[in-house]
């Protein structure tokens, strides 16, 4: 192990003094970190860029190429940093841009590249630019959407039906400049006006703002929402009787989503990122879009200068009772579809949607990001799910999601993102070693003494463990180039095999409930394979010979196997 890391610190060393490297991105390792959440370094009880920074030789430790940031965006955080008031200055919460600097200083002596979010959907109603709207002061008055009322047997109503995903009209009065103005969000937080030139020029001046502090990319959030239809035309009905008809779910999003000009204007973006690494010598940009969109859409981000149109399949398609032909199927689908030159990406969570452990199931923990690790491309990966960490029951009276309380106490759980995003687990120490106060933004989650980084960094096997195996098995030639190929055995067990030359690794899950003994056996599989790495709560061990023409698979397990070589020459045998 230790000759390992010198090595990999060579290799590091190697690579930044080294020219461009124009393929850093293909085979990498990318985390979220959110920053509310992940190190307070100032004992108020929220995480900060201090925190980060102190804690950076972590994110290096498992072995990311990049680090991706949720919003640190000046904000009065209605929705948590998502409603910016400045696109060029730091949340006072958070720190200050020299913070800023000394954390990408830090991060770069590290060899990681830092990638910024950026919210292109809106600001917030206290953003200068909103406050000179209001006015009509030039150029500001038509860089937000506004339109009048529609009058009504004499009385005021939004322009049309639109809505917002935090539920009622997505229209809201103001009584100053006498119309309503668009937010697909909270009120909060007014919806920019992409057909207004200026806007986009002011949007152009940030994203180079952020590239000359150092930041080798961006995360562009909710950009299927830039642009709405010119006419404002009503979105019709989905037909739903199961929820109520403020519910943004109640409408089918023709109108206010997924717009043709969306891609005019990320072309523009990557050109602009691509001119300034030409500029200064520096690695590509990596442009990551979150678009919860249809299959074809989301591909069609590729086209458009995307890197890492987020695939969001553990997510939004496959859940604890999918089973392994689901997983064949869609994995064979993202494969097929990522255009010639492009890479593939596995997103294993975020901080919108539930913990991998808990969407999957605790004994299910390792198996996304094993299947994520091995397949081709780039994983994405959401801090704390590297150890596990489960999401965190709430109540409505601790709900502080803006899409939790603005559902009510009926339905806050289908809504609310806090469960996933409690503060990072440390240690056992007070609030798990995030803050030494012991109040903090979020509750700590109580299994916080025996689910966390120290313990995990002192056992011999569990999930971080588990984490780092796969990281450094990721870096080997076979997984960043060989092939690939996903099959079903036995209708239940999903089985992906990546070879080259000598190599071969597999990764083998059983989703159901009953062991299987499988035959894999062919000319191009070696006789016999040897178990690398299995899920924490897998009766195999790590070290155990199997023969592929009778391999066996326990329940609810999933095992990485690879050829003898490639475990003897990492256990120096
Ligand atoms: C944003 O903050 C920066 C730094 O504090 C300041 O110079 C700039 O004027 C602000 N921009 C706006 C639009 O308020
Ligand atoms: C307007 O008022 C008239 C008379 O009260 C009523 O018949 C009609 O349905 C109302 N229209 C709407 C759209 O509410
Ligand atoms: C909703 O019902 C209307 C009327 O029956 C129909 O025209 C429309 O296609 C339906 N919409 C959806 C999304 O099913
Ligand atoms: C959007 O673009 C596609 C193909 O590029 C075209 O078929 C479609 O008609 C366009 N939609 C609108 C509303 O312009
Ligand atoms: C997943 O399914 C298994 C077996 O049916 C069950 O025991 C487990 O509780 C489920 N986990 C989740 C998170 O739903
Ligand atoms: C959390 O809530 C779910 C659903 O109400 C329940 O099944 C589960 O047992 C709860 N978990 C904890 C740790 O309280
Ligand atoms: C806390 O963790 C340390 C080391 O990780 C361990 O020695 C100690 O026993 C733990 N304390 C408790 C109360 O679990
Ligand atoms: C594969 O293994 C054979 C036999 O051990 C050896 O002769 C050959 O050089 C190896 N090939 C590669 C590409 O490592
Ligand atoms: C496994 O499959 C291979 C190839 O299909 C076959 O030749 C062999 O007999 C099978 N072995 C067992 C133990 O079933
Ligand atoms: C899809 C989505 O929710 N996108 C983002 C756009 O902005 C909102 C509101 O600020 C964020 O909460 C979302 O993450």
């Amino acid at each position: 192990m230790l000759r390992l890391t010198i090595l990999t610190c060579f290799l590091l060393i190697v690579a930044s003094s080294a020219a461009v490297n124009p393929n850093w991105y293909k085979n990498a390792v990318v985390y979220q970190i959110y920053p509310r959440s992940f190190k307070d370094s100032n004992g108020d009880g929220i995480g900060d860029l201090n925190g980060i920074t102190s804690k950076l030789e972590h994110v290096a430790d498992i072995g990311a190429d990049a680090f991706w940031l949720s919003p640190i965006y000046k904000s009065p955080q209605v929705d948590f940093g998502y409603d910016i008031s400045n696109f060029t200055d730091i949340e006072p919460t958070y720190g200050t841009l020299a913070d800023f600097d000394r954390l990408v200083a830090k991060a770069k002596s590290l060899g990681l590249k830092v990638i910024m979010d950026f919210v292109p959907n809106h600001s917030s109603h206290e953003h200068p630019w909103f406050k000179k709207s209001i006015q009509r002061i030039k150029p500001y008055d038509e860089f937000y959407v506004w339109r009048n009322a529609k009058i009504i047997n004499g009385t005021r109503h939004p322009p049309n039906n639109w809505l917002s995903n935090f539920q009622g009209s997505a229209w809201q009065w103001n009584d100053v400049r006498k119309q309503y103005y668009l937010h697909q969000f909270a009120a909060g937080q007014p919806d920019l006006n992409y057909r207004n030139p200026t806007l986009r020029q002011e949007m152009t001046k940030v994203l180079t703002f952020w590239m000359n502090r150092g930041v080798s990319g961006f995360r562009i959030d909710a950009i299927n929402h830039m642009y709405e239809d010119i006419h404002f035309r009503d979105e019709p009905s989905a037909n739903r009787t199961d929820i109520p008809k403020t519910d943004y779910d109640s409408l089918v999003h023709i109108y206010t989503k997924d717009q043709n000009e969306t891609y005019e204007v990320l072309k523009s973006w990557r050109k602009l990122m691509d001119d300034h690494s030409a500029r200064t010598k520096t690695d590509p940009k990596m442009i990551l879009t979150e678009a919860y969109a249809s299959h074809d859409l989301t591909v069609k981000y590729y086209n458009s200068g995307s890197t890492v149109p987020f695939n969001f399949m553990f997510i939004t398609d496959l859940h604890n009772s999918s089973n392994a032909m689901d997983f064949k199927r869609l994995i064979d689908r993202w494969m097929k579809a990522v255009p010639n030159g492009k890479v593939a990406n596995w997103v294993v969570g975020n901080h919108d949607n539930h913990r991998v452990a808990s969407r999957f199931g605790r004994s299910r923990a390792d198996e996304i990001s094993m299947i994520a690790m091995t397949l081709p491309g780039i994983a994405v990966i959401y801090n704390g799910d590297e150890i596990g960490m489960e999401d965190r029951n709430f109540t409505y009276a601790e709900t502080v999601d803006p899409a939790g309380c603005n559902s009510g106490p009926a339905r806050y759980q289908l809504r609310s993102r806090d469960p996933e995003r409690t503060p990072y687990q440390w240690d056992n120490t007070t609030s798990a070693g995030f803050s030494t106060n012991r109040k903090t933004w979020l509750p700590v989650h109580s299994n916080y003494k025996t689910l966390n980084l120290k313990r995990q960094k002192g056992e011999y096997y569990n999930h971080y463990q588990i984490f780092k195996i796969l990281r450094s098995m990721k870096r080997r030639p076979v997984i960043e180039r060989g092939t690939s190929k996903v099959e079903v055995y036995g209708n239940r067990i999903l089985c992906i095999t990546r070879s080259l030359g000598n190599d071969t690794v597999i990764v083998m899950t059983n989703p159901s409930n009953r062991p299987a003994a499988v035959n894999i056996s062919s000319r191009e599989l070696p006789p016999v394979l040897i178990v690398y790495a299995a899920n924490v709560d897998s009766t195999l061990r790590p070290g155990t010979l199997v023969v592929t023409n009778s391999l066996f698979v326990p329940e609810y397990s999933s095992i990485l196997f690879t050829s003898l070589n490639i475990y003897w020459s990492d256990h120096n045998v």
